[in-house]
């Protein structure tokens, strides 16, 4: 009996820190949250081509303090120099109000600090008698797109540094795929399908019909299937047994 009161502070002073920290976390500003990527248009491109994108994404609770937010788009670095931006467009999902730019757009190395500029930069702010802003960002912009020697996916990188709660991120992987040219293409097909099965024919036709552009090697394949099973292997075979059965006949009658 005597422990039981020691317990039962012990336990109360528990519960007392929890609340506490409770009541400090609900009195502190949440981060910027849902941070993500929604849209993203001509998500995939040929090497080598030069095509606009339309970016969309979201971020949750903006502090609408009038202190500047900084919002970064990172490429990858493959696109340092060839990245073109153009607009971009900040508004509250709810209200459809703009967020205002205070510092506007440009193309920075951004927070990796890796000393490559493949990083569109903005800073928004906005001065509300509410708390927070739930924002759409919309961008338009040009790329460039790399040589690659097989078809790459590239991630994009959001990161909202926000005035009043600090820094929140997010990584859209596989967001833009480069797809390779025609002879990178086949070099890729060749070595992704080194063994065909004969299951795998019919699969392989259906590819050269669907793509003329096909490799080299699919071509072959694709010839020696139509051979096979086209006019095919019968007429062949048909056509070899009766010159045999004519040579026979003349023979007899000879
Ligand atoms: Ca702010
Ligand atoms: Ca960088």
């Amino acid at each position: 009996m005597s422990q039981l009161p020691g317990r039962y502070r012990r336990a109360v002073t528990a519960i007392g820190f929890a609340c506490l920290g409770l009541a400090l976390i609900s009195g502190m500003t949440v981060a910027v949250s849902g941070l993500a990527v929604t849209s993203l248009t001509n998500s995939e491109a040929q090497a080598g081509q030069t095509t606009t994108h339309t970016l969309e994404y979201q971020a949750n609770e903006i502090s609408a303090d009038g202190e500047t937010d900084v919002l970064f788009v990172e490429f990858p670095n493959a696109y340092a120099g060839n990245l073109s931006f153009s607009s971009a467009e900040f508004r509250n999902r709810t209200s459809d109000a703009t967020v205002p730019v205070s510092s506007s757009t440009s193309i920075v190395d951004g927070p990796d600090d890796d000393g490559v500029r493949d990083t569109l930069r903005t800073g928004v702010s906005k001065d509300a008698d509410y708390p927070t802003d739930d924002i759409t960002a919309t961008y338009e912009f040009s790329l460039t797109h790399p040589p690659v020697e097989e078809t790459t996916s590239y991630d994009l990188r959001l990161v909202a540094n926000d005035s009043s709660t600090g820094t929140s991120e997010t990584t859209a992987t596989d967001a833009i795929t480069v797809v390779a040219g025609d002879d990178a293409t086949a070099t890729a097909t060749a070595t992704a399908e080194p063994t065909a099965t004969t299951t795998a024919t019919q699969t392989e036709t259906e590819t050269a019909t669907a793509s003329p552009t096909a490799t080299e090697a699919m071509t072959d394949t694709a010839t020696e299937a139509e051979t096979t099973s086209g006019d095919g292997p019968g007429f062949g075979v048909i056509a070899a047994a009766g010159a045999l059965l004519a040579i026979g006949l003349l023979a007899r009658r000879d």
